[in-house]
């Protein structure tokens, strides 16, 4: 699959405004760019914009109020309409189209009045009433925007990377590109996939599925053995490892006595199902925390579908955790969701519950609220990137659902994952969004058309 670019940006403007939706705020994703700066992104904050409010030769520019934010687009007005929100319009905050006040000064940019603004008299003593007070955007703000897009990934590096066609196995991959700190992976060894086809997977560079070379051997977690004449023994000669520094570590956990046992039941999210959580079992315990864990009641009783969960993972949830927050627990085959209950469950299995004591429960809060518009990896096909909002929150978890999309592509993940990101970042990143199912040719059609008239009717 090629590298989705190429984009007409969504107008999320107006999807918000038409599903009366607001978006999740950048300072909610702790690893998108700018997010422990967005506490100085404040509705209320002016800026100089470019005017395009005005019939002269030369671009001209004025000084606007941000409106509304969402996500990294505001909504602005420029000064002098007050009340009147007829030309409001959207801009990124994240686009270096908009300038700290004062910018205009320094670079000698014209600062001239919409010319539809015809009742004041003086604008001078206008702007001085109207600047006291106020804010505007860091003068930085540009600056650290660069920096915090960095990735200390390169193209060319080798990982370890699970396996989706078979979970419980990983592989190596070399990093093929790299937008928005999400990594094209094409695996090395391509001698079990059809000609003309290239093996790949997305995914950002926190992701819990990726590890340094090594990992697999050093946790005791299994790995492919490469095709002996598969040019990935050659290739890998020309590949740096990537360090493992570059890695997100998982928190510390003690692994003495009283940690996660083999044959402890417990519940997580369905790996290959996303918005199930499921009565499971540990069936490994492997080195650092990592776990091997299985659905209980899948088809294949082979190990092949077990899959790494460190012990401190947000999808793994201690026995009557569905019961506790009112979410409809997946039960093994042959079982009744309405009669099923834990206490039955384990008499029959012989089986002890993991502790409660032993998963990440604690989280320090979140912004995220149910209705809020984001745009979020299908980590089914984590090339995509969709419009998407948050279903539910329930503790550290958000059930994220895909606009347009049927409940079944509901996936849980956690609040700080870093597949999913603030409105407006495919934009900043320059990747290609996935609009809501059955918007697609209203959008297109809106691209054509004047940008005021309402596309979503
Ligand atoms: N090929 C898949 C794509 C689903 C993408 C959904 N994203 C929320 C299908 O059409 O089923």
């Amino acid at each position: 699959s090629s590298v989705p670019v190429g984009l007409d940006a969504f107008d999320w403007g107006f999807y918000l405004e038409k599903e009366t939706s607001l978006a999740a705020s950048v300072s909610c994703f702790e690893h998108a760019p700018l997010s422990d700066y967005w506490d100085d992104i404040t509705v209320g904050m002016k800026v100089e914009v470019l005017n395009t409010n005005a019939v002269l030769p030369s671009k001209v520019y004025w000084i606007a109020t941000v409106i509304q934010v969402a996500g990294y687009k505001a909504l602005l007005r420029y000064e002098g309409f007050e009340h009147d929100s007829s030309h409001d319009f959207w801009c990124s905050l994240v686009s270096g189209e908009l300038n700290p006040i004062g910018w205009c000064a320094m670079t000698s940019k014209l600062l001239v009045p919409p010319q539809d603004v015809k009742n004041i008299p003086d604008w001078k003593d206008y702007l001085m009433k109207k600047m006291v007070g106020t804010t505007t955007l860091p003068v930085d703000f540009n600056v650290k925007l660069k920096e915090s897009m960095k990735s200390s990934f390169k193209v060319g590096m080798r990982v370890e990377v699970v396996d989706p066609r078979h979970v419980s196995q990983t592989r190596v991959a070399i990093v093929d590109s790299i937008i928005g700190g999400r990594l094209r992976l094409v695996y090395a060894d391509q001698t079990d996939v059809p000609e003309n086809v290239v093996a790949d997977f997305w995914c950002h560079m926190w992701s819990p599925l990726i590890h340094p070379i090594g990992w697999s051997s050093r946790v005791g977690h299994a790995t492919k053995t490469p095709a002996k004449s598969s040019e990935a023994l050659s290739s890998s000669r020309g590949n740096p490892e990537s360090a493992s520094l570059l890695f997100k570590r998982p928190r510390i956990v003690y692994m003495g006595e009283g940690f996660f046992e083999e044959r402890m039941k417990l519940e997580a999210i369905d790996p290959l199902n996303l918005g199930n959580i499921c009565v499971a079992t540990v069936h490994k315990v492997l080195l650092d925390g990592y776990l091997m864990v299985g659905i209980d009641g899948t088809a294949t009783n082979n190990g092949s579908d077990w899959f790494c969960y460190h012990a401190s993972s947000h999808a793994i949830l201690p026995v009557g955790f569905c019961k506790k927050n009112k979410i409809t627990l997946s039960v093994p085959n042959g079982y009744d969701p309405q009669t099923f209950t834990w206490e039955m469950y384990l008499n029959e299995t012989e089986a002890k519950a993991a502790p409660a004591r032993l998963f990440n429960a604690g989280y320090p809060g979140h912004g995220f609220s149910p209705n809020m518009k984001l745009e979020a990896v299908d980590l089914m096909e984590p090339r995509l990137i969709c419009v998407a909002t948050v279903k539910r929150c329930v503790c550290r978890l958000l059930l994220i659902h895909f606009d347009g999309w049927d409940d079944e592509f509901d996936q849980w993940v956690d609040h700080q994952s870093p597949d999913i990101y603030p409105v407006g970042w495919c934009t900043l990143v320059g990747y290609q969004l996935q609009l809501p199912a059955g918007l697609v040719d209203l959008t297109e059609n809106q691209v054509a058309r004047n940008k005021k008239t309402k596309p979503f009717v």
